[in-house]
């Protein structure tokens, strides 16, 4: 079939074009090649499109089924459909201009009525997939495994009661990671799906804690056994589908890392509307991760304030993107982790043409803030101000406490010598936010 042949109204790449009416599809903001701080957004961005949201998202909610036309697809988990996808999926990702996918095992090949026929399954999808991103140049961002969707995993996977449903997931998360690497996946995620509980009474928490620290390295023994170089990811996200998830948040994910030996193996996708379920800002959460040298890939994303679930919604708050990319670029970008677009389209939005307006909103809200990140870095107005605020532990008694010099003794003695503190100054967060807001 013909490559146009799925998005018959949409032109074979999305153009770059500020000054089209607006609502059009185009990018008023998002050029591949446009060099911002010495790389280009392309590289800056790293954007990848989600197979599961993207490809599979029905519309159904619970209270209702799907509501999306997609015209290609026979609504069957025939093998057949699944490679009809592929294609469906690079002339979509190829015509938007995105460098990369992500993908679960699960949603690109049907599961088969056991282990060795689904595997079979993913092989035959795999190879159309490697035919395809030969063909487009389009790359893996991240591979996955679905362990959480067959009732199998109803009491989790690596840390499920279940020995068996625990090996099946290792078999299966085993082939996850060579098909990634087949595919030259830059990266692999674990996301615990039902790795939680929702009853303490009948969980040993420590045990499954155990386990699924022996999972994680089961995986890395076996990423190089094969040669996998890409990087592991662990994303947090707090509660759903159970009542508290072990990946709760980037402090828990570290915790988890460091207390399982797991450090310098493992870091962390952050996810928008997690950050946000967890109590946090996305913000907060990159901040967190990046100053341990563990941020290593983003689900861009964005919750609903009233509907307070998962509804991973396509990002469009540019004072969100652009604090993402402040965080981001002050550790010099994502690679090997990227941008993903962990977002699916609202059930109302049901033509294929929506699923196009949303990656272009998305990526040109990045895209913004991208630019209006760089623009407070090169102005350097905010880094004076941060800077200006510790400088009492640049000089004296501050950069003695900083370089270990002094212990309680010696800060008693000055103390005692001084009386009281230098008087504070202000913290001027209202001046600040002002400022940011004269770069939007
Ligand atoms: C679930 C979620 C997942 C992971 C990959 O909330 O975010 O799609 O990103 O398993
Ligand atoms: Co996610």
């Amino acid at each position: 079939m013909a490559a146009s042949s799925y998005f018959p109204k949409v032109p074979a790449k999305i153009p770059f074009d500020p000054k089209a009416k607006k609502g059009a599809l185009a990018f008023k903001h998002y050029q591949a090649d446009k060099v911002v701080e010495g790389r280009s957004m392309r590289n800056w961005l790293r954007f990848a499109v989600c197979y599961w949201h993207t490809f599979r998202g029905t519309g159904s909610d619970p209270f209702g089924p799907g509501t999306m036309q997609r015209p290609w697809d026979d609504g069957s988990d025939s093998l057949n459909n699944a490679l009809k996808r592929v294609d469906v999926a690079f002339e979509f990702i190829s015509k938007l201009g995105a460098p990369y996918y992500c993908f679960h095992d699960r949603d690109v090949a049907p599961e088969g009525a056991n282990l060795a026929k689904s595997n079979k399954n993913l092989d035959a999808v795999a190879e159309k997939l490697k035919e395809s991103q030969a063909k487009t140049g389009i790359k893996l961002l991240w591979g996955t495994a679905n362990l959480f969707s067959n009732p199998r995993f109803m009491h989790g996977a690596a840390t499920s009661c279940n020995a068996d449903v625990f090996a099946y997931a290792a078999a299966q998360v085993k082939k996850a990671i060579e098909v990634t690497n087949d595919l030259g996946g830059e990266n692999y995620v674990f996301w615990g799906g039902r790795e939680g509980y929702m009853n303490l009474f009948n969980t040993d928490m420590k045990r499954e804690l155990d386990h699924l620290a022996k999972f994680m390295h089961m995986a890395h023994d076996h990423a190089q056994k094969i040669g996998f170089k890409g990087q592991f990811l662990f994303e947090p996200k707090p509660k759903e589908p159970t009542k508290h998830q072990y990946d709760y948040d980037a402090a828990a994910c570290l915790n988890f890392i460091r207390a399982n030996d797991l450090e310098g193996i493992v870091k962390l996708n952050i996810e928008t509307n997690h950050a946000t379920l967890a109590g946090h800002t996305m913000m907060h959460e990159l901040e967190y991760a990046s100053i341990q040298g563990a941020l290593g890939s983003i689900d861009a994303n964005t919750g609903d304030l009233l509907l307070g679930w998962d509804t991973d919604q396509f990002p469009t708050d540019i004072y969100l993107t652009t604090q993402c990319m402040l965080v981001i670029m002050k550790q010099g970008g994502l690679a090997p982790g990227g941008v993903n677009f962990d977002a699916k389209v609202r059930r109302e939005s049901f033509e294929p043409l929506d699923l196009f307006y949303a990656h272009v909103g998305g990526m040109d809200a990045f895209a913004r803030g991208l630019k209006i990140a760089a623009a407070i870095r090169k102005e350097g107005l905010l880094s004076d101000l941060v800077k200006q605020r510790y400088s009492s532990y640049d000089a004296g008694i501050g950069k003695q406490i900083e370089e270990g010099k002094v212990g309680f003794v010696e800060l008693e003695k000055y103390m005692l010598g001084k009386g009281n503190p230098d008087s504070n100054d202000s913290g001027r967060q209202e001046m600040i936010e002002n400022i940011i807001n004269e770069y939007l």
